[in-house]
């Protein structure tokens, strides 16, 4: 007889809840994740959960302790609600928060997936599930979002600032390896690459050149280019024609909020911080923000923090569970059980409690 006894695989993940209904929503689909694991079986979740928001910044002056990136490489996995209050200036939260995550952990790669869940629908008219299926690859650790410059006379009428923008041969090639990778793993195999590079004749031009370089290496991958304001009209007018996006950080950021407000609402969307060598923890979270106006009163969409869940899962190993998930929300939104932003009349509770009975089904 056999000694050997079926383990659970244990993953250790740190939950961030931050700011607004990013507490709700963590809530929510730490809930879900353990009705999961519960019902799934073969895996647990340890969750720890760290209060570095915008509320304990006002507190006691800082959001990260000085070893916070260090706590966070003994993670599985980080995953995170929203960040940003009105109280403390944009760029002071996403700085001390957000950005130096994704910077210090290596998650270079931002995969923001679209699509029009079962029993919803797109705002664009005649626009079928199968019209807009994307798949958004957002350059996550350089160009706009790179941090570098400085202001001088800043509170005389002589100020000056400076935002520049850093593209590196080496941070534009792994991200269009990733995204040509993506767009061959997909059935359409096709990849749209968006630049400004018209006007914007340094950075811009190197993306370019990069992206037909190493699109020799993918012969199966149809390809074609965009410059990004005439991207948004084609998302708008031609969906279809769209499979897989690759874009800077600024641009594919922007381009996706478009994105999800196209699939039915920006409380749907899910995003996958990764660090595709695996040396460091991925962070998932929704696209949403904080939105201080609907905060704690228990409203928020909590889909884009479930499914953002499920890509966790996925990436995590547990591709079954992930599918799982993913089936229960959709059996739950075809059902009519959604939040007001989708045209319906449920609570964030009422949301969840259907996604667990749906799993546990
Ligand atoms: N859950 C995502 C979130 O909190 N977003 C706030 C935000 O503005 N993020 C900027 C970014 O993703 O670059």
């Amino acid at each position: 007889p056999s000694t050997i006894r079926e383990r659970s695989r244990i993953f250790k993940i740190a939950s961030i809840p931050g700011d607004g209904i990013g507490v709700d929503i963590t809530e929510a689909a730490v809930r879900v994740l353990n009705t999961l694991s519960k019902t799934v079986g073969g895996f647990e979740f340890e969750f720890e959960t760290f209060d570095w928001s915008s509320k304990a910044y006002l507190e006691r002056g800082w959001y990260m302790p000085p070893d916070g990136l260090e706590q966070l490489k003994k993670y599985d996995a980080i995953y995170f609600g929203a960040v940003g209050w009105p109280d403390v200036p944009d760029h002071i939260s996403l700085w001390s928060l957000i950005l130096p995550i994704r910077k210090a952990l290596n998650q270079y790669v931002n995969v923001r997936p679209t699509r029009i869940l079962a029993g919803t629908k797109s705002p664009l008219s005649d626009c079928s599930p199968s019209d807009l299926d994307w798949v958004i690859v957002r350059e996550n650790s350089e160009g706009e979002y790179s941090g570098q410059g400085g202001t001088s006379h800043e509170h005389s009428e002589h100020a000056v600032a400076t935002e520049v923008s850093i593209f590196t041969q080496v941070g534009i090639e792994r991200i269009m390896r990733f995204a040509f990778e993506m767009a061959k793993s997909r059935p359409r195999k096709k990849l749209t690459m968006v630049t400004k590079s018209n006007a914007q004749r340094h950075g811009m031009v190197l993306w370019d050149r990069i992206f037909y370089e190493i699109a020799k290496e993918y012969p199966d991958v149809e390809i074609d280019k965009m410059l990004v304001d005439a991207m948004t009209v084609r998302m708008v007018l031609n969906p279809k024609s769209l499979d897989t996006i690759v874009a800077t950080n600024l641009h594919a950021d922007i381009l996706s909020d478009l994105a999800a407000a196209l699939s039915g609402s920006i409380g749907i969307a899910p995003s996958s911080n990764l660090d595709p060598t695996r040396k460091n923890p991925s962070m998932f979270e929704p696209i949403h923000g904080s939105a201080p106006d609907i905060a704690g009163q228990g409203i928020a969409n909590p889909v884009g923090a479930f499914w953002s869940a499920a890509e966790m899962v996925r990436w995590l190993g547990e591709e079954k569970a992930a599918d799982g998930l993913m089936r229960a929300i959709e059996n739950m939104t075809e059902a009519g059980v959604k939040t007001k932003d989708l045209g319906g009349e449920k609570n964030t509770k009422e949301v969840t409690d259907a996604v667990c009975t749906e799993i546990e089904r």
